[in-house]
């Protein structure tokens, strides 16, 4: 799709919508009350299990937008809800046809098993390698559910929930984004606010996360431009990590603008850092609190030290269960 010239517009991302949680809805919803017909969205997976949620939540993005951009997320191929009480009769593959149905697009391939899924997945991208023709003379985004990198995440010893890792990463997915060499990528499926360059492309992840994730770990999710107000970020957590002063449930700082039009930004020009790419501008660095971290921290694979905080939500979670 053509965006330069005269055109003015902008990108936008987000991931991880879970709009199964009502406020999470609302605030999905919400997005079509600002002028968004000249823009486009990356919606990077993960936005319900339940088609009608999904259909729902959907509908009004495409009405909203110029252009939307979904990839399905491992939610969306869930055929059970996690009460067991969804009547899914479909598998996953059967569920990924309807959802291609329902935006027109269809292609049937079937898979079974982990690594043979992880390729099947990335197979749905071939038709798609032509893009690599254009390289030369666009922007190139390209976006994901899942982590083609595990140098993504934080190291496992900072988790919460250990078992992350194993759910993260696809090497069949990080070769074709090496072979695209996009501007940016854009991901989801962790939660965590990420923006980092690895290898000459940025990769960003901008999840909207549970409710619940919002109140308790919000300064793991928040992303945020290097001239957000320093009173925004006065309180700390636990851990000693600063938490934003603000309504953890109006997420406002998504969908994160990740592109702009030359025209956008001629006629509204725009403090920071944009860098300036083909036809547009990619949005200045980004802090997130694990990207900037590992800016800064070499990452130590061979030290399995629990961080502190999850040395104490162990010892929290043993002290509670011999009462
Ligand atoms: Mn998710």
């Amino acid at each position: 799709m053509s965006l330069g010239g005269s055109f003015k517009s902008r990108i936008l991302a987000v991931s991880d919508l879970h709009v199964d949680h009502p406020e999470n809805l609302a605030w999905t919803l919400k997005l079509a009350d600002r002028d968004h017909r000249q823009d486009v969205l990356i919606v990077a997976g993960d936005i319900s299990h339940s088609q009608e949620k999904l259909s729902r939540a959907l509908q009004s993005l495409v009405t909203a937008f110029w252009k939307v951009f979904f990839v399905v997320g491992n939610h969306e191929l869930w055929t059970r809800a996690k009460d067991g009480s969804s009547g899914d009769k479909e598998d996953s593959p059967q569920k990924l046809r309807h959802i291609h149905d329902l935006f027109g697009h269809m292609d049937s391939q079937a898979a079974i098993g982990t690594e043979e899924l992880a390729e099947w997945f990335d197979a749905q991208n071939a038709p798609s390698r032509d893009l690599l023709q254009l390289r030369s003379d666009v922007d190139v985004i390209s976006f994901s559910h899942f982590l083609p990198l595990q140098a993504l995440l934080p190291e496992k010893r900072n988790l919460f929930y250990s078992g992350l890792a194993k759910a993260v990463g696809s090497d069949f997915l990080a070769h074709r984004i090496s072979a695209l060499a996009p501007d940016i990528h854009i991901f989801g499926h962790t939660h965590f606010g990420w923006d980092a360059t690895l290898n000459g492309v940025r990769y960003i992840q901008a999840p909207l996360c549970t409710p619940r994730e919002r109140l308790s770990r919000m300064g793991s999710i928040i992303l945020h431009h290097s001239d957000v107000p320093p009173s925004r970020m006065t309180r700390t957590d636990g851990a000693g990590h600063p938490i934003p002063d603000i309504d953890p449930l109006a997420a406002d700082w998504l969908p994160v603008t990740i592109w702009r039009s030359h025209a956008d930004m001629a006629a509204e020009p725009s403090g920071g850092d944009w860098q300036v790419l083909k036809q547009g501008f990619m949005c200045p660095p980004l802090h997130a609190r694990w990207s900037t971290y590992f800016e800064t921290h070499p990452r130590r694979p061979n030290d399995v030290t629990l961080a502190p905080w999850v040395k104490g939500a162990r010892r929290r979670a043993a002290d509670g269960s011999e009462r």
